[in-house]
């Protein structure tokens, strides 16, 4: 199940990054909803109904999750930019995934929203100093830490998903 729900492997931080790894989170970041469109966009309206794992998400709540989190992220970066180390506000993702928007709305818009969503945050993240990215937020689930951190753990977070879907499209033979 482990391999299942982690097909990247957990998160695991570098505290104090090269700057040469920061631009290939950002860069990560900056091709994530591209990536995402191309691994959904075959897939038919059955197969996205078809959890990644027994009792997980099933794809459309992932994809729908990914905008989820990403719109948590970006305030979440705002505010640390701009308020001394703000404790973030947590969301009840399992909660948030049975919502109706999340079983009435079609993934594309769930796409497009990323695809606009990241353009701003990485417009943003090119912009910050090495002092700015030494900024601290405190995450209700992983507590206080830099947007060093928030950066690996946002891009890392994206990457973690999709090859959840990818790895479900090779288990079934689906491409
Ligand atoms: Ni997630």
């Amino acid at each position: 199940m482990e391999a299942l729900m982690y097909p990247i492997g957990k998160f695991a931080a570098e505290p104090h990054p090269a700057e040469e790894h920061r631009q290939e989170w950002i860069k990560d970041i900056a091709q994530m909803p591209g990536i995402l469109r191309s691994t959904v966009q075959s897939l038919t309206a059955e197969q996205l109904l078809v959890p990644y794992r027994p009792g997980g998400w099933n794809v459309r709540q992932i994809v729908h999750h990914l905008a989820d989190n990403d719109m948590n992220a970006y305030i979440r970066f705002k505010r640390a930019l701009t308020e001394e180390t703000p404790t973030a506000s947590s969301y009840r993702q399992a909660e948030w995934a049975e919502l109706s928007d999340t079983n009435d709305t079609p993934i594309e818009i769930s796409i497009q929203l990323m695809e606009a969503l990241h353009q701003r945050f990485v417009l943003l993240l090119r912009k910050l100093s090495p002092e700015q990215f030494e900024r601290t937020v405190i995450s209700p689930a992983y507590g206080e830490m830099t947007l060093h951190e928030a950066a690996q753990r946002y891009a890392w977070h994206g990457r973690h998903h999709i090859g959840q879907i990818q790895s479900l499209i090779e288990r079934m033979g689906w491409q």
